[in-house]
């Protein structure tokens, strides 16, 4: 490992190196963030580590273009009474404040009145801080993390299956597995450099075979040898079918069963009952491609399987994950080379939470507050007489509490909850009505940081130092390359700083449990808690990991490596030594299509933003792959519905309802709907995506169903339009225009532009809305003083207003019809303002002259700014994929746009050869 660390790179005198990791997925890929002290000026992936040897996907290599001061939280600030403004305050005073609200509530209410909510996205010693803050000096088991809402399935399928919570695997089985089965992932979106990998390895090795299981045809399907679009949530029927066909052909290791497993005998008879022709009719697939898919596992000399939420995020998600192992332990394929069940992590440290003991169930070093033994162990190494006893509050149980009273004082963490978690209409009352609402956060644009009472603004990438696990168990040391804007401050800090306020408060007697000068003295302490335990990773330092590169575990003292598979002898860290068959029935999901809500509504992630987009929606460029939030879905339940692709469609499900455009997309099964996750109530207007998902959740895990919500939809006749774009000050006029959309029964908003961001309104109502509220938002986009010009049709109720400085256009708004809108959009991006421009800015006509409507305007790469239309153009021109990276130098760079390109290739392929 090659380090730099604040070393001068090129520029000698200004420009600096530091490696560090990416802070998104949980493929943990090393990034060298270029800057000068002050500012990050580029991001490169480091060629020396492990988890991406120099590539990044099209979210990491933009990092530098992210993060916009204007939307940072920069000072603390505090609101004094509800219904009152919050105002400015210093540290001292915000920490104090808090310390005397959580004292006065503890003393009044006992310590299960207060809660912690926080994130995978904190650091592993930001965690430890929060777990020894709840558990030794508030006393209460209310700590649970948004990892609730993503890993919790595999959590506990892993502990069940193979007694702890460990993925056994390493990157590098995925390229050297001969049967790879990828469920409920869409890897090529959102774990992409992996995808790269597996693509590599691929092109390599044609015949290893891949299976895909995913109802949708996604990029990652694209590569699949065989996809099983399976009806959503019938997983476990699926791989109890695929056993019944390994049993059927003498397929299973009978000796690593022997040796290795118990409980096979029930699993047996259960799976005896799974037979082709019921599974295959369950799961809507053919008995030919179930018998395919159990040949490829049972034949394979190395079979791995890799998921995602696909199988986590359902009310069978503990079920659907031991049913897989179940395949793995039933043919031996563990432990070994390219094999294994290996659960990829969604967020950059999720297994750093589960490390540390970050779900309201779980103590540090994988220990359980539900075992005595294990709640001892860690309070004497804590100091305390006892760990609370009482089971914590799981994150859906946890904002119900809140919504009825019983949490006075909740603190939110690096997560935002009003518009991650399911059931949004109760969470924003929840959290409305909750007494007292910390929020420590990096951005201060999201939904949440609207109802903290408190607000302490967090250091964020680039400026925070600490370890992350990644999904195969490595550990990587984040180191900061420049300072925190204005006030803010690294968690670590922030909740050991609150710790020592509040410990003088309720035990002044004692005050040395949270003197911690910095994350190492925090990761030094946590780390001899995993000692002897699974993930032992006592031998690791932040030193070691700057010597010897990134570590994974376990790890124990005196060790001179990490492990980099796990179960290689077949013992495993249960009471017998052995795995465990589980033999739990397949269970539908809990929304089945029905009269009233008939479709299916799947979500998930796009390729280019990250959840909530505080992050990601800074950077114009990420949204020009997906503009906005579209619900797909097939064109046959949209022609029975009289519908036309891009029209406005309410979708209405048993807890809310949502207007968003609607696109015919045949890569969903007729029956069912996607939209993605990403649009909140910030960049929509409306609760977001997550007012129509439901809180039900798996009765082990806890963790809800994301994926499968019983929605219809309806045409939304919302024919008065605006459209509006203004360039520069993106974040501070989004800022200022938002609310004015409130009353709008439609509006979406975007950025666009490379080199000059421009921030971009869509909305639609019924009718033309209040004059005096059209005059207030043209004031907002600069457009009613200066070089503008204006056409208005009172009668027609049609306005056009276009703000023109030194000939080119600035700011642009259309009311009432926005069919110009592309063109218009176009014109800006050329910084052309010509005479056809200024006749039909002075004519009635809103239809621009001589336009191609039918182009999409997506750009497919954005390292090269390549659109599709230009690729599609590439391709009738006869150009394969070599010749459209050489022609248009698109997938050079990052990749991320490969897949689909690859896609577009073959549906031309395909409509040629028809
Ligand atoms: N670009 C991007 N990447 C990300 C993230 C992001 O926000 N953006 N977030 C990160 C995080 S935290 C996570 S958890 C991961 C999530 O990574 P993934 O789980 O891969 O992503 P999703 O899109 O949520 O869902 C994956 C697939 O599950 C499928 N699916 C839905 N229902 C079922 C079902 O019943 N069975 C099966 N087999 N499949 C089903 C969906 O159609 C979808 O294609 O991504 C990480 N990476
Ligand atoms: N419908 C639907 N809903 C879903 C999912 C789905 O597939 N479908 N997926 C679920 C899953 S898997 C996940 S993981 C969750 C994610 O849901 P959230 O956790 O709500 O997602 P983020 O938007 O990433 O929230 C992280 C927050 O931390 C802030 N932040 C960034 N860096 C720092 C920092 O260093 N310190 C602090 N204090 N704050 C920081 C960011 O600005 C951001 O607001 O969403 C879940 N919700
Ligand atoms: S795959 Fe992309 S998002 Fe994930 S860690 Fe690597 S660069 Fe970041
Ligand atoms: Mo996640």
């Amino acid at each position: 490992m090659n380090i730099h660390l604040h070393e001068p790179f090129r520029d000698a005198a200004a420009t600096q190196i530091t490696p560090s990791t990416c802070c998104y997925c949980g493929v943990g890929c090393g990034v060298l963030i270029e800057h000068d002290g002050v500012r990050i000026l580029d991001v490169k992936g480091d060629p020396d580590h492990p988890a991406n040897y120099g590539k990044l996907c099209s979210k990491g290599s933009t990092l530098h273009l992210t993060g916009d001061l204007d939307a940072r939280a920069l000072y603390p600030e505090l609101r004094l009474g509800k219904g009152l403004a919050r105002s400015r305050t210093d540290w001292d005073s915000a920490l104090d404040h808090a310390a005397h609200v959580f004292a006065e509530t503890l003393r009044e209410h006992g310590p299960d009145s207060v809660a912690f909510y926080i994130s995978g996205q904190l650091l592993t010693e930001d965690y430890y801080a929060f777990n020894k803050l709840a558990r030794a000096l508030v006393g209460t088991n209310n700590l649970d993390s948004n990892s609730r809402l993503c890993m919790s399935s595999a959590v506990v399928g892993y502990k069940r299956s193979l007694g702890a919570d460990a993925p056994p695997c390493s990157y590098e089985d995925i390229e050297q597995a001969e049967t790879l089965l990828i469920a409920g992932s869409n890897m090529a979106y959102a774990h992409p450099v992996l995808f790269r990998r597996l693509e590599e390895a691929k092109a390599q090795r044609p015949d290893m075979k891949i299976i895909v299981v995913d109802p949708r045809r996604t990029d990652t399907t694209a590569l699949a040898d065989l996809h099983l679009a399976i009806h959503p949530g019938t997983d476990v029927a699926l791989f109890h079918g695929v056993l019944h066909i390994l049993l059927r052909e003498g397929w299973i290791n009978h000796s690593y069963i022997n040796t290795h497993t118990e409980g096979f005998t029930a699993l047996k008879a259960l799976a005896r009952t799974y037979t082709p022709a019921m599974v295959a009719e369950l799961c809507g697939i053919t008995v030919d491609a179930l018998n395919t898919c159990a040949r490829w596992i049972g034949m394979s000399p190395a079979f791995l399987s890799l998921w995602c939420m696909g199988l986590n995020q359902s009310s069978a998600g503990t079920a659907k994950n031991t049913a897989l192992i179940n395949l793995h332990l039933a043919t031996g394929q563990i432990g070994k080379v390219g094999a294994g069940p290996f659960s990829l992590t969604g967020q950059p440290n999720a297994m750093g939470g589960r490390e540390t003991g970050s779900l309201s169930n779980l103590l540090p070093g994988h220990r359980e507050v539900a075992n005595p033994a294990h709640r001892s162990e860690v309070a004497a190494y804590w100091g305390v007489d006892a760990l609370p006893e009482a089971p914590g509050l799981s994150a859906i149980d946890l904002f119900d509490a809140v919504h009825r009273g019983k949490i006075k004082a909740l603190w939110i963490a690096c997560t935002n909850p009003a518009q991650s978690l399911p059931d949004q209409t109760k969470v924003h009352e929840a959290l409305a009505k909750c007494p007292f609402v910390v929020v420590q956060e990096a951005f201060f644009t999201t939904e949440t940081c609207r109802y903290a009472d408190l607000l302490l603004p967090a250091a964020s990438w680039g400026e925070k130092e600490g370890t992350v696990t990644n999904s195969e168990r490595r550990i990587s040391h984040v180191r900061p390359a420049i300072p925190a804007p204005g006030e803010a401050r690294p968690d670590w800090a922030i909740t050991t700083d609150f710790a020592r306020r509040l410990e003088a408060l309720l035990h002044p007697e004692v005050s040395n449990r949270f003197r911690f000068e910095t994350p190492q003295a925090l990761f030094e302490e946590y780390k001899h808690l995993t000692a002897g335990r699974d993930l032992d990773l006592s031998g690791i330092s932040y030193n070691l990991i700057d010597t010897q590169g990134p570590q994974q575990w376990p790890f124990p003292i005196g060790a001179t490596q990490g492990t980099p598979r796990l179960y290689t002898h077949g013992r495993f860290p249960t009471e017998s030594g052995r795995a465990r068959f589980i033999a739990e029935e397949y269970a539908a999901a809990k929304e089945q299509q029905e009269a009233h809500y008939p479709l299916t509504l799947n979500t998930g992630r796009l390729r280019d933003h990250w959840h909530g987009m505080s992050r990601t929606g800074t950077a114009a460029r990420l949204f020009s792959h997906v503009e906005e939030p579209l619900l797909s879905v097939h064109p046959d339940d949209l022609q029975d519905r009289r519908l036309l692709n891009g029209q406005l469609v309410k979708v209405k499900s048993r807890r809310g309802s949502l207007i968003v455009r609607v696109e015919a997309d045949e890569n969903v099964r007729p029956g069912q709907a996607f939209l993605p996750m990403h649009w909140g109530n910030r960049f929509l207007k409306g609760l977001g995506v997550n007012v129509l998902t439901l809180p039900t959740y798996d009765p082990l895990s806890k963790q809800p169903e994301l994926k499968h919500a019983g929605i219809d939809i309806e045409h939304a006749e919302l024919p008065w339009e605006l459209y509006a774009l203004v360039e520069g000050d993106v974040q501070k006029r989004f800022e200022a225009l938002r609310p004015f959309f409130e009353p709008f029964s439609h509006a979406s908003f975007m950025l666009t532009g490379r080199e000059r961001p421009a921030l971009v309104i869509r909305a639609a109502h019924a009718e033309a809305p209040d004059r005096a509220l059209l005059d207030q938002i043209m004031t907002a986009l600069n457009l009613t003083e200066g070089p503008v010009m204006a056409y208005d049709d009172a009668h027609r109720q049609i306005g056009k207003r276009v703000r023109l400085e030194n000939g080119r256009i600035t700011a642009l708004c259309l009311t009432g019809e926005t069919i110009a809108r592309r063109w218009l959009k176009e014109l800006w991006e050329e910084g052309r303002a010509d005479q056809p421009l200024r006749r039909w800015l002075l004519a009635p006509l809103s239809t621009p002259p001589g336009r191609n409507m039918a182009a999409s305007g997506k750009t497919l790469c954005n390292c090269m700014n390549v659109s599709e239309d230009a690729i599609r153009g590439g391709i009738a021109e006869g150009l394969d994929l070599n010749g459209l990276k050489q022609s248009l130098g698109c997938g050079t760079q990052c990749g991320s746009c490969v897949p689909e390109i690859k896609r577009m290739l073959q549906s031309a392929a395909l409509s040629q050869s028809a």
